[in-house]
């Protein structure tokens, strides 16, 4: 493969860009080599400034379970561009989204736009402090749940993969807040409450996908449950990854477990700067202007935004089967990985929820970060960097999930086993 255009053009972004990329993930540091420069992308694939064509499963890090360019999509915005860009005033479209969105999960009264995961979060944080009057938070090692100040504490994602998961410039005054705990481990979170008598809420990702991909036990989130319930505080399930991609009530498809909070982001918005926080009236008429908690956004519930989630929603509501079918789709694959990995005398542990998927080279199950980050980096850098000359494109990094669209043929998938076999007999 030839990737002589994406090599000056990522030396190019490298002189007014730090890193050269707009989010630390995308520079390829983990896996090394230079980033492909993508110039578009239709269906499953994706292509490159030099023309290379690849077998996406990152699918935008989640946003498009229909996969580049679906056409239902792209007509919606383009007829709500027509309109107008951004009014900073209400729509008849914020509602009509919220609605999608509250019917599916009925546990929500209330929901507020913002743009970002990042932003769901650091508001539906605040808000359960508000709620509550109390300080501290307890968040599990390895979970990502955006960049803000109080959660970039032992976070997954980017920042364990760049070896920096509590950042500097994060002052500790507002770190001694957040509490942290062991995914999947009961123990550590009761630990917390004893240590702490003023703990506002519990964040998790119900379907962690920020260690790779790492799904809470049913027992372990009944017993977040039940610690909520017996301290006062709240429990929040960020559903930025996992919402309307674990199943089309994210997460919920997946558990009995009713949390009091969900944030999203990603699919909410098909592709468009989207994300969203909601829970009970109660908790939500704290907010700003109903209650003191302030929150706000000028672009918040943007309306070309809003037409791209509203549309995919309703397509996905259409055709709930869809999830069956994605599912069975991210199983073919890691099936698939498993026999070439087993060909290859290499170990490894898959997981699948919806459409997404996970894979660990690891020889024992992986419940938390400690689990995944004992996986061989250098190994997982050679897989991927195998991979993408084969014209499969990963997620550069071992902490990170992979995605399924409704546009990933079996095909697509047979000749990413087939690339898999290649690769890891090669390196093994
Ligand atoms: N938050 C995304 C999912 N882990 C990664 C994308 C990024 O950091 O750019």
């Amino acid at each position: 493969m030839n990737h002589t255009q994406s090599k000056a053009a990522f030396d190019e972004a490298l002189k007014v860009i730090p890193g050269g990329v707009d989010s630390p993930v995308r520079a390829f540091k983990a896996v090394g080599g230079y980033p492909p420069f993508i110039s578009h992308g239709k269906g499953g694939h994706i292509y490159d400034i030099d023309g290379n064509a690849y077998i996406d499963y990152v699918q935008s890090w989640g946003p498009l379970i229909f996969g580049h360019g679906d056409p239902d999509v792209e007509a919606a915005v383009i007829e709500t561009v027509k309109k107008g860009l951004s009014f900073g005033a209400p729509t008849l479209l914020e509602t009509e989204l919220a609605k999608e969105v509250l019917e599916l999960y009925p546990f929500m009264d209330k929901l507020r736009f913002v743009s970002s995961g990042t932003e769901a979060v650091m508001s539906a944080i605040r808000l359960a402090r508000g709620f509550t009057g109390r300080d501290d938070i307890v968040k599990f090692i390895g979970c990502y749940h955006g960049h803000s100040d109080s959660l970039l504490v032992q976070a997954g994602s980017g920042a364990a993969t760049f070896g920096s998961p509590s950042s500097p410039g994060v002052p500790a005054d507002l770190t001694k807040h957040t509490l942290l705990a062991e995914y999947n481990n009961l123990e550590s979170v009761k630990k917390c409450f004893a240590d702490s008598k003023n703990i506002a809420c519990i964040i998790i990702e119900p379907i962690a996908g920020n260690m790779g991909l790492v799904p809470a036990d049913e027992a372990f989130l009944k017993g977040l449950r039940e610690l909520c319930d017996a301290h006062g505080a709240l429990l929040i399930f960020d559903e930025v990854m996992s919402g309307f991609r674990a199943g089309l009530n994210g997460a919920m498809a997946h558990t009995s477990v009713v949390p009091d909070m969900a944030t999203f982001g990603k699919v909410i918005g098909a592709g468009m700067p989207v994300g969203a926080f909601g829970a009970r009236a109660e908790i939500m008429a704290k907010l700003s202007p109903e209650g003191p908690v302030y929150q706000a956004g000028t672009l918040s519930g943007n309306p070309v935004a809003m037409t791209a989630g509203i549309t995919s929603l309703k397509k996905l509501k259409a055709a709930p089967e869809l999830y069956n079918e994605l599912e069975a789709k991210a199983r073919r694959l890691t099936n698939g990985l498993q026999l070439a990995a087993k060909e290859a005398g290499v170990a490894i542990q898959t997981d699948v929820r919806g459409s997404m998927f996970g894979f660990f080279f690891s020889a024992t199950p992986v419940k938390n970060f400690a689990d995944a980050a004992k996986c061989d980096g250098g190994f997982f850098a050679r897989f991927h960097q195998g991979m993408l000359e084969e014209g499969v494109y990963l997620a550069c990094s071992l902490f990170e999930a992979g995605f399924i669209s409704t546009a990933t043929t079996d095909e697509m998938i047979d000749a990413t086993i087939a690339a898999a076999e290649k690769v890891l007999k090669r390196i093994a």
